[in-house]
C-alpha cells in the first residue's frame, strides 16, 4: 500500500458511491459526545420497552470496542424518498392506515446488507486499500453502533431536532437533500482521511417538534421513545398496553409527521433505489384487509418487507387501537372494521 490516507479515503468513496451509495462519508471511532447524551437519555427512561438499546451499552461509545482492528468508520445513507404525497398532504381515510414510507417498499435491511457486501468485496480486492485479507464489519440498524452519531461526524448530515440525521444536499453529488436515507456504518481497519463534521441547520425552525401529535420530544434533538408512534407500532409487543388511541391517527405502521414537514424535505430527489420505492399496495392500505389477514396471509401479503419486524398479532393490536380512537372520536360505534 503506497497511497496516503487521502487517497485511499477518496478510494473508498468512489467504490462506495459505485456500488450504489447514495451518502458517505469517514469518521474516526470514537462517540464521546453523542455516547453521553444516548446514556443520559435512556438513564432518562427514553429508551422505552427497549431493553436492548441498554445492553452492551458502554460499546457504543467506541467501535474499537466493537472491533478492536477498526481505526475508522465509513458512514452510508441510501435514499428512499419518494415523490408520494405523505400523511399529511393526503391524509388516509377513516377506513385506511398509514404504513411508515421507509416500510413501504423492500425491507432495507435486506437490500442495503447487499451494498454493504459488494462495497467490502471491493474494499478488499482493491490492491491500494490492502490487499484480500482485509476484513471489515458491516452494519445497518444491526450492532451497537450509533449510526446517526458516525453519520454526523462523517459529515453527511447533522442531527436535526427531529433527532434524525438530514443532509444538506451537495452540489454536483447525487443524493437530494433531507432526512429519507437509510444509514449504514462499515468499520475498517484502514488508515483513511476523516471527514470534517457536518454542521447543524436547523436554525431557529422547530416544525418537526410542534407537529408531532403524541408530543414525544421532551426537549429538541432529544426524542422519548416511550410517546413515539414508532415505538408502539412497530416496537412494542402489546401496543395496546402502551399506545393512546386519542394520537395514534391511521398510523399502522412506524410514524414520517417529524420528517414530512421538515423543509429540508420539501420537493424530495426520488431515490434511485427502485426496491426501495413504494409498493402500490403498502400505500394507504385498507384497514379491513389488513385486519383480515392471518400469521400466514401476513407473510404473503408482506414479503421482504421492514413491516415483519411485527407479528400479526401486534398489528391487529395496533387496528384495535386505531378503531378504538375512531370510537372515541365519534363517541360512540363509529369505526372502521379495523379491530381483530
Ligand atoms: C432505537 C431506534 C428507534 C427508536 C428510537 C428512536 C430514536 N430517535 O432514538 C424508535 C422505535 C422510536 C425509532 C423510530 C424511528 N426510526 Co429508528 N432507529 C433506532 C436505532 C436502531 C437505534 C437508535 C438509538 O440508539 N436510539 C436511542 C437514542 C437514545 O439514541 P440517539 O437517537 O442516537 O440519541 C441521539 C440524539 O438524541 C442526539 N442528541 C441528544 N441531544 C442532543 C443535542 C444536540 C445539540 C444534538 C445535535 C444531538 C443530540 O445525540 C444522541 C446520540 O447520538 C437506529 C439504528 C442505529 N443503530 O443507530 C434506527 C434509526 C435511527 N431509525 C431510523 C428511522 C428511519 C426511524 C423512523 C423514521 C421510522 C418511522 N418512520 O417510523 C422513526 C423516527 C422517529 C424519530 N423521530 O426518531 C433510521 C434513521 C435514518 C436517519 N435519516 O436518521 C435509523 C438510523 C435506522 C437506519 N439504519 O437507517 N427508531
Ligand atoms: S415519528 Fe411521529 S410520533 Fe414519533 S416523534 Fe416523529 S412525529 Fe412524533
Ligand atoms: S423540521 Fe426544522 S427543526 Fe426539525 S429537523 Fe427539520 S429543519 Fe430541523
Amino acid at each position: 500500500m503506497t497511497s496516503s490516507p487521502a487517497e485511499r479515503s477518496a478510494r473508498v468513496k468512489q467504490h462506495a458511491r459505485e456500488v450504489g451509495f447514495d451518502l458517505v462519508g469517514i469518521a474516526p471511532p470514537e462517540a464521546d459526545v453523542a455516547w453521553e447524551r444516548y446514556v443520559a437519555q435512556l438513564e432518562a427512561g427514553y429508551g422505552a420497552e427497549m431493553a436492548w438499546l441498554s445492553d452492551n451499552a458502554p460499546l457504543r461509545r467506541d467501535a474499537r470496542a466493537v472491533w478492536p482492528d477498526a481505526r475508522a468508520v465509513i458512514a452510508l445513507g441510501v435514499s428512499y424518498a419518494s415523490g408520494d404525497p405523505g400523511y399529511l398532504a393526503a391524509p388516509p381515510g377513516p377506513d385506511r392506515g398509514w404504513i411508515a414510507r421507509y416500510a413501504q417498499g423492500r425491507d432495507y435491511h435486506l437490500y442495503v446488507k447487499r451494498l454493504l457486501i459488494a462495497l467490502a468485496e471491493r474494499l478488499a480486492a482493491d490492491p491500494e486499500l490492502g490487499g484480500p485479507s482485509t476484513a471489515h464489519r458491516l452494519f445497518v440498524d444491526t450492532g451497537p453502533v450509533l449510526e446517526k452519531a458516525f453519520a454526523q461526524a462523517a459529515g453527511i448530515g447533522w442531527i436535526g431536532k427531529n433527532s434524525l440525521l438530514v443532509h444538506p444536499g451537495r452540489r454536483g453529488e447525487p443524493g437530494g437533500r433531507g432526512s429519507w436515507y437509510f444509514l449504514a456504518v462499515v468499520l475498517t481497519p484502514l488508515e483513511l482521511a476523516f471527514d470534517a463534521p457536518a454542521t447543524d441547520h436547523c436554525g431557529t425552525c422547530r416544525r418537526c417538534l410542534d407537529v408531532c401529535p403524541t408530543d414525544a420530544f421532551p426537549s429538541p434533538y432529544v426524542l422519548d421513545a416511550r410517546r413515539c408512534i414508532a415505538t408502539w407500532t412497530i416496537e412494542s409487543p402489546e401496543p395496546e398496553r402502551v399506545a393512546d388511541a386519542a394520537t395514534l391517527g391511521q398510523h399502522v405502521f412506524g410514524c414520517d409527521l417529524c420528517q414530512e414537514v421538515c423543509p429540508w424535505n420539501r420537493r424530495p430527489e426520488p431515490s434511485r433505489h427502485a426496491p426501495l420505492l413504494p409498493r402500490p399496495e403498502n400505500v394507504r392500505p385498507t384497514l379491513a384487509s389488513l385486519a383480515a389477514l392471518d400469521e400466514a396471509g401476513f407473510r404473503l401479503r408482506f414479503p421482504k418487507s421492514a413491516v415483519r419486524r411485527v407479528k400479526v398479532r401486534q398489528m391487529k393490536s395496533v387496528l384495535k387501537v386505531i378503531r378504538d380512537g375512531a370510537v372515541q372520536q365519534s363517541g360512540g360505534d363509529g369505526g372502521p372494521d379495523g379491530g381483530s
